[in-house]
């Protein structure tokens, strides 16, 4: 049912109903579209706020993306139909709308295209989704292939919908000179100064066709007559309408009739995007609408896309693990470090962390978003909840709630930065502020630090406001009263980590000053939330402490033991409480829970949390970036091997077919949650968000790169301190590190301390360095039995 192919490069999904949400996605820097099995897509690009072509049926409220999306007939897809003239049997590729059963399915999903072949009737189909790197659209190619041995009579009619484009003025309409169906539209707005915004946005959607079709349809009702999308009436004459939409809802379908001879082969390229008007349509055709430009194109995604491969290649007893890490993972954490979800304002968390993931990749991206970042640091030390990356952006929805955590990132983000780069001089760089104040990176984070211990009430807690990193953790703290736990450790592990780089740039008394911080932090929580076997989540407005043994609902959360053991609040012998209460507690088949037991009703004062789904998303799913931080704290620990691995393996869905059918989803992305809920609602436990914008995956990389091969750096050079479960006994990694290639065998050895073999020669310590740029190293390394 689902396998890889060609190396891992690709995953085939043979069976479009096992999992119908499954799906794959292509991006560049200025576009992404999401395509599921069936063929139903998403599509956005940046003009520079995100916007669609291709439209529901409806008008949508504006927003981010949403988890586990909603599919319907009607819903934007791309789709062919295919007829047989003779007998007038019908159906459609991929497969919606018409959801024949067919003889064959493949659904095929590489790092740079997307493809299908589906035969039906003796006739296959193969469709395949290709972008440009540079530009907006959708490079398609339809092939038809007659597999009978008899001429045959077909029509082929791409359906391409655009949906309602617009309430205030929608139409479309057959262009000869272009070929193709061009929609006009006018964004819908009220304000007077919006129209000088929207003035130049691209409100015409093309759908353009190498080859002259026989017919066309650009007005949905006529395309649909009262045969509706399972069989579309148009499909029953001799042609299509050749009709158009004014103030009707536009569509883009036109037909082909083919008389093919046996086995004959037909190819047909389409052209589907956005546009301002039709100059830029003939421009857009003239660059792509070709077999010559679709072949180079494609040439130069592919090679856009091999920018991502990361810095690691493994090969572990665990070969579906080996295919997500060596080709899928990075890839994922390409996307969020080269766009930054498409969004003009991301939450500052989220642009600190995803730029983390690009460290691994292009460290000089990451170290111009710690400066664009802290270039934007409120006068008082504290950072906006969102960064600004265009001219004119503002920040939109969540963003306008006050967070309190952001500042919390810088140097768990720069942490990753130092260990990759060793780059200290960043440190130095004055930044001038959008405030107009200029101070260095270095003065920048200390001001942030300082804002941390500032924003503590009486006893040492973090203030909550309207959110951590749990932003709908809303209600807890909006009196201005209510503390976070997790804000509280997650700021001492944030001053610890501060305090080292301070060390290092001889600042020791700065150092001392931050440590003391870290310390008082810490023994707030130790004082006010140890309950006994874990850590509690917070205090709220009405001082009611909450995640303790005596809730019913939300018992236990996941973050704050996590950041507990990071920020060392917890000794030795409260994390030996905490670890089985987490297995026995939060631990499910498809990963560890953010907290238990869900929320069933409102809790007014913890907030908007308590109201999402049962075991979905933040109410107590298998939330993935609390699952990962988890993981790292237990590498970070040492000694926790197996448990670690147990739940980074538990990111991604499969090997088995069981589990890739529960959790719907293809191995090649970590979606933001899969739900729990798993003792409440087993049916749906399990099941995959599809979202694959996700904090997660920097994290999940940096968990294979640092924890499970233990591959560190520090300022001088590379440390080596492999973590194998317990049922490995060996694995082979290749790691770039600083412009060198490391080439490590690691088995198991009779050895009380790793130990590393460069040549003949065994190292004092399991240490590199004096690393030469260029060089390959070829290590061999013993972990104790
Ligand atoms: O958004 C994520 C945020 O992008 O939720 C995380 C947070 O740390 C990330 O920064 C945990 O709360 O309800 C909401 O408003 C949330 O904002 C969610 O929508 C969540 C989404 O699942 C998007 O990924």
């Amino acid at each position: 049912m689902l396998r890889p192919t060609h190396n891992g490069e690709r995953y085939e999904l043979t069976n479009p109903t096992a999992m119908p949400k499954a799906g794959g996605f292509l991006w560049n820097q200025k576009m992404m579209i999401q395509i599921t099995c069936r063929g139903f897509a998403t599509a956005q690009f940046m003009q520079p706020e995100p916007a669609k072509y291709a439209h529901a049926p409806n008008i949508e409220a504006k927003t981010f993306m949403q988890p586990e999306m909603n599919y319907y007939a009607h819903h934007p897809g791309r789709f062919v139909y295919i007829k047989d003239e003779e007998t007038g049997q019908l159906f459609s590729a991929p497969y919606e709308p018409v959801r024949a059963p067919v003889d064959r399915f493949v659904f095929s999903v590489g790092k740079s295209d997307v493809t299908w072949i589906v035969e039906n009737l003796g006739v296959r189909v193969e469709m395949t989704m290709g972008l440009p790197t540079e530009d907006v659209a959708e490079l398609w190619t339809i092939k038809v292939s007659n597999l009978s041995n008899r001429p045959r009579q077909i029509s082929v009619t791409p359906y391409f919908p655009l949906g309602y484009m617009s309430w205030m003025n929608q139409s479309a309409e057959w262009n000869p000179e272009l070929v193709g169906v061009i929609g006009s539209s006018v964004t819908p707005y009220q304000k007077a100064s919006e129209y000088f915004k929207n003035k130049y946005l691209k409100d015409k959607t093309y759908f353009i066709c190498e080859t002259q079709p026989d017919s066309w349809e650009a007005n949905q009702v006529s395309f649909e007559g009262e045969g509706g999308l399972h069989n579309p009436s148009s499909l029953q004459g001799p042609q299509l309408g050749c009709g158009d939409a004014r103030y009707e809802t536009p569509t883009a379908a036109v037909q082909y009739r083919l008389a093919l001879k046996p086995k004959e082969q037909r190819e047909f390229r389409f052209l589907f995007g956005p546009a301002y008007d039709e100059a830029e349509v003939g421009a857009m055709r003239a660059k792509y609408l070709s077999k010559q430009a679709f072949v180079q194109t494609a040439a130069e995604y592919a090679a856009y896309m091999a920018r991502g491969r990361g810095c690691l290649r493994i090969e572990t007893p665990d070969k579906d693990l080996d295919n997500f890490v060596n080709n899928w993972l990075p890839r994922q954490v390409y996307y969020h470090g080269d766009v930054n979800r498409l969004t003009t304002d991301p939450q500052t968390r989220n642009y600190l962390q995803d730029n983390m993931g690009m460290n691994f990749i292009k460290p000089g991206v990451a170290r111009n978003a710690f400066i664009t970042a802290v270039s934007q640091q409120e006068a008082n030390g504290s950072m906006p909840d969102g960064i600004l990356l265009v001219e004119g952006a503002e920040l939109k929805y969540i963003n306008q709630i006050p967070h309190t955590d952001h500042c919390v990132w810088l140097p768990v983000t720069l942490d990753v930065y130092l260990s990759e780069t060793g780059d200290y001089e960043l440190l130095r760089e004055k930044v001038r502020g959008t405030d107009g104040s200029n101070y260095t990176v270095f003065e920048r984070f200390s001001r942030a630090m300082e804002w941390l211990l500032e924003a503590r009430d009486e006893r040492g807690l973090s203030y909550i406001a309207q959110g951590d990193w749990c932003d709908p953790m809303n209600m807890v703290g909006y009196k201005g009263k209510g503390v976070s736990g997790w804000l509280t450790l997650a700021t001492a592990y944030s001053l610890n980590l501060w305090a080292a780089v301070c060390e290092h740039e001889g600042k020791t008394d700065l150092a001392r000053y931050f440590r003391a911080g870290a310390k008082e932090c810490n023994d707030a929580v130790n004082k006010h939330l140890w309950d006994g076997n874990w850590y509690a989540r917070g205090i709220t407005d009405d001082n009611v402490t909450f995640g303790i043994k005596s809730d019913p609902e939300g018992r236990i959360w996941l973050n704050p033991q996590t950041f507990a053991i990071l920020s060392g609040a917890a000794n030795p012998t409260q994390i030996a409480k905490i670890l089985p209460q987490v297995d026995d507690q939060l631990g499910t088949p498809y990963g560890v829970l953010m907290f238990a037991p869900p929320f069933t009703k409102m809790r007014e004062d913890v907030g908007r949390v308590t109201q999402k789904a049962i075991g979905s998303a933040e109410n107590g799913a298998v939330y993935n970036h609390a699952g990962v931080f988890y993981v790292h704290s237990l590498y970070q620990l040492g000694g926790q091997a197996d448990r670690a691995y147990k739940m980074l393996r538990q990111l991604l869905p499969g090997p088995n077919d069981a589990d890739y059918i529960q959790r719907g989803q293809m191995p090649i992305y970590i979606p933001n949650y899969y739900r729990g809920a798993w003792r409440e609602f087993p049916r749906t436990a399990g099941r995959s968000s599809q979202l694959f914008n996700t904090g997660t995956v920097s994290w999940a990389y940096r968990c294979f790169i640092e924890g499970l091969c233990g591959l560190r750096g520090d300022a001088e050079g590379l440390v080596i301190n492999p973590q194998l479960p317990s049922s490995w006994n060996a694995m082979k990694v290749t790691r770039l590190f600083r412009g060198a290639t490391f080439r490590l065998d690691i088995r198991r050895g009779d050895v009380e301390v790793v130990t590393v073999k460069h040549g003949n020669r065994i190292l004092p310590n399991a240490r590199i360095t004096n690393i030469q740029p260029g060089e390959t190293y070829q290590l061999s390394v013993l972990v104790p039995e």
